[in-house]
């Protein structure tokens, strides 16, 4: 068999690749190690920055989103029983969507189902070969059958984990990386929001969000020490510490029901450079990984996508390779600066006990100076509802 483009995993930055090369005439061929079901289930993300919803506008899976999807144009910080609302709209013009990438990968799936794409999922032993010659090849197994696809380019959308980085020779790529002594404990639950925007808190027991689904789906999460087993925590418990975090005003509203999902996600910043090697190309989760604090994992996987579908376009449109050559560095670019505010909230919000002393001083006067400075907040929100592309 032969395409294209190749391309590893049908996350969101997979599947909004393949829809976006397909609108322009691209060949491609998705290969996915799990079901679709799987790839649903994981829950992550719910705030969509406008570039991101510009993007599924352009790839024309954005009516549900419309329709279902939440515009914020705020957000509260909380301190203790001080809150202060970052007004986004005010402060920049624009807003956010707050619409879950459960979602935005179905509506995706949806879209490839339309139009009978060829997605193949339940791909075992995946293999991308020969990238750094004029001919490369992905193998995989399907049903205990090897099969192998001979391509122009392979784009490796799949994930932190995923087979794509881990294929490049070694010394080839560059790797840096901040682990966090932390993670987010995260719960689902049919329960209404306890604010109609997010609430961030730093409270002396650690971290808090109050996020969203909808106006009847709940998302919570709160700080935990790393190596935390989920199952130490009961609904319960996970709600107690919720209100102690979240402040009084919340505690008050906070409607509480069973989870129905519930999970623990580590911390990281993680970059690897470049982001081609070859025929072989790295986009979202398997070139970078930002700690949640910000927002902006999914959101970054969208501007790769963005840069890496632009340049494929253009190789196969216009002849010229201008694109593909400039995506690793103009990714990376909006990269660092994604992961420079995603450490800074991180390092805003979070219990660093370790620190000592001096450092939870600085911290304290990094929040004193936002409440007390329109520049300090126009510098939030303007990282907040994302860079331009
Ligand atoms: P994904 O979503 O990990 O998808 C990769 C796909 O590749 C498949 N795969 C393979 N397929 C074939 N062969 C192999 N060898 C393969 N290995 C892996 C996998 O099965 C999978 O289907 O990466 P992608 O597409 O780059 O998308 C990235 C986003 O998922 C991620 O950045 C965000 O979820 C991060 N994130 C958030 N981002 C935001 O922009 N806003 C948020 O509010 C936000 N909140 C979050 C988050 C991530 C979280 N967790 C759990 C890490 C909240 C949390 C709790
Ligand atoms: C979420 O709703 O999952 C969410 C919202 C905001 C963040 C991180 C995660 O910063």
């Amino acid at each position: 068999m032969r395409t294209q483009v190749v391309i590893i995993g049908a996350g969101p930055s997979g599947l909004l690749l393949s829809q976006l090369l397909h609108k322009s005439g691209v060949d491609c061929v998705v290969l996915e190690r799990r079901d679709p079901d799987y790839v649903l289930s994981r829950i992550r993300a719910g705030v969509l920055e406008q570039g991101m919803v510009d993007m599924l506008e352009r790839a024309g899976v954005s009516e549900r989103m419309h329709k279902e999807g939440l515009p914020h144009d705020g957000f509260t910080i909380a301190v203790g029983d001080n809150r202060l609302r970052m007004d986004l709209k005010g402060l920049t013009g624009k807003n956010v969507m707050v619409y879950g990438q459960t979602e935005v990968t179905k509506d995706l799936m949806d879209a490839h189902d339309a139009r009978d794409a060829e997605v193949i999922y339940d791909a075992e032993n995946v293999t991308p070969l020969d990238f750094d010659g004029d001919n490369p090849r992905v193998t995989y197994e399907k049903d205990g059958v090897t099969h192998e696809i001979a391509c122009d380019f392979i784009c490796g959308c799949d994930g932190f984990h995923g087979v794509s980085r881990a294929s490049v020779p070694d010394g080839a790529v560059t790797e840096y990386e901040k682990v966090y002594p932390f993670g987010w404990l995260g719960i689902l639950s049919y329960v209404k929001p306890v604010d109609h925007e997010l609430i961030y808190a730093n409270h002396a027991n650690g971290f808090a969000l109050a996020s969203m689904r909808s106006d009847i789906l709940s998302r919570y999460y709160i700080q935990v020490p790393a190596g935390t087993d989920v199952n130490k925590w009961s609904d319960e418990a996970i709600w107690n510490e919720l209100k102690i975090r979240l402040g009084a005003e919340a505690a008050a509203k906070m409607e509480t029901g069973p989870s129905i999902e519930k999970s623990i996600a580590p911390l990281r910043s993680f970059v690897a450079e470049p982001l081609r090697f070859g025929r072989l190309f790295l986009a979202g989760d398997a070139g970078h990984i930002v700690p949640p604090t910000g927002a902006k994992g999914l959101n970054l996987a969208a501007s790769d996508i963005h840069y890496l579908s632009e340049g494929l376009i253009e190789f196969y449109g216009e002849k010229s390779s201008a694109g593909v050559d400039a995506y690793s560095s103009r990714a990376l670019a909006r990269i660092w600066k994604a992961e420079r505010f995603s450490w800074w909230m991180t390092t805003l919000l979070h219990q660093f006990p370790e620190l000592g002393a001096f450092n939870a001083k600085i911290q304290q006067s990094e929040m004193d100076y936002l409440a007390s400075s329109k520049a300090a907040q126009t510098v939030l929100a303007e990282n907040y509802v994302g860079l331009p592309f």
